[in-house]
């Protein structure tokens, strides 16, 4: 489907300064008068972190990710050979982007104390095209990307630049119950809203969440676009839940390697390299790491935020009976008649 930008934007917006204390992703940037015709005309909601989320192209985006989603639409061109990482923000995106670096490294960093993933961040090996690459006012020098290269975004599927959908890039998609999303997304946000700002309450975003204004939301049209996607071109697009993956993580990183066109030999196999990797990017040994203890990305979050529970059913312990039926209707309604369901 095409993507037409409202009015084209043509300047992005000055970087943020960096002499301020707040973590740059709570940071107020200079808008450009053009970007700020373009919110106006956008329907507003609160915030979860930011004071507002916009609508643009059904889908709500932060500012700031708006501006990099109109960089990538203008600038970004899919190759024949990338991957694309998918997700619903807080599916465990941070966990598959470990898996895939490491499963598409594996001849480059066999089993070794010197692999990346153990003095680097996930989110730094493979980074998100609108939150990262295309949200600063320069345009990212890709050139140093080696091919096949591997990116990841939480776009929705209407939403994919052309040449994603056009070109022979592979996708893999992945999503999580909405429950266990849900309170994923609310733990987190709070986290990122830091002591200055008062808690969000859970009554609260949750009603947001089941309107679908959080963050790349409505949820279901992101999760339901993708499961299309996967079943009419099933091998361009790779569809993978959170629990499958914990349910059964030996079978679908084989799985993975096969549709990346990277299989497993034999002697891997016999060599347990499959488990190395999925020991390697275990939430107990990422989470334990160094790296993942302290810092925080460039963007200001602390690495530690990706890194809660890592559990599926953590849902039971937040939310009450009337919130899991609410949010079993709307899944109903939703995905009745498409397969899809948790
Ligand atoms: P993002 O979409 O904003 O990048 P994402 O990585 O999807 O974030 O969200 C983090 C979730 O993945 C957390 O879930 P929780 O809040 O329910 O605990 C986090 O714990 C989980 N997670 C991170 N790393 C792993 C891992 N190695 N294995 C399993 N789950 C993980």
């Amino acid at each position: 489907m095409q993507v037409e930008t409202a009015k084209p934007v043509t300047s992005i917006t000055p970087n943020a300064s960096q002499t301020s204390l707040l973590p740059r992703y709570l940071e107020e940037d200079e808008l450009t008068e053009e970007f700020k015709e373009l919110l106006s005309s956008l329907p507003r909601e609160r915030g979860w972190v930011v004071p507002h989320i916009y609508k643009y192209h059904g889908v709500w985006h932060t500012p700031a990710q708006l501006r990099g989603v109109l960089a990538l639409h203008q600038h970004f061109q899919a190759q024949d050979s990338d991957i694309l990482l998918v997700t619903t923000p807080k599916s465990g995106t941070t966990w598959l982007k470990a898996i895939m670096f490491a499963l598409m490294n594996r001849s480059r960093y066999p089993k070794s104390e010197q692999h990346p993933l153990l003095k680097t961040n996930p989110h730094v090996l493979v980074p998100f095209l609108e939150i990262k690459l295309y949200a600063n006012k320069e345009l990212p020098d890709l050139a140093s990307f080696e091919s096949p290269r591997l990116f990841c975004t939480h776009l929705s599927c209407a939403t994919l630049p052309n040449s994603a959908r056009d070109s022979a890039c592979k996708i893999v998609y992945l999503c999580r119950n909405p429950r266990d999303t849900f309170v994923s997304l609310f733990h987190f946000s709070n986290k990122l809203r830091t002591q200055n700002l008062p808690a969000n309450s859970i009554e609260e975003v949750f009603d947001m969440f089941c309107e679908g204004a959080s963050v790349y939301g409505p949820f279901w049209d992101h999760v339901l676009g993708y499961w299309k996607e996967s079943l009419r071109k099933p091998q361009k697009v790779f569809f993978l839940k959170y629990e499958e993956m914990k349910e059964q993580p030996t079978l679908h990183l084989k799985r993975l390697a096969e549709f990346l066109g990277c299989p497993f030999s034999k002697v891997e196999e016999k060599e347990g390299v499959v488990g190395d990797i999925l020991e390697l990017c275990s939430f107990g040994n990422m989470s334990n790491l160094v790296v993942n203890r302290g810092g925080r990305l460039d963007s200001g979050e602390e690495h530690s935020a990706y890194f809660r529970k890592g559990e599926v059913g953590d849902w039971k312990n937040y939310m009450t009976e009337e919130m899991v039926q609410r949010l079993e209707k709307i899944s109903e309604q939703k995905f009745k008649g498409s397969g899809l369901c948790w």
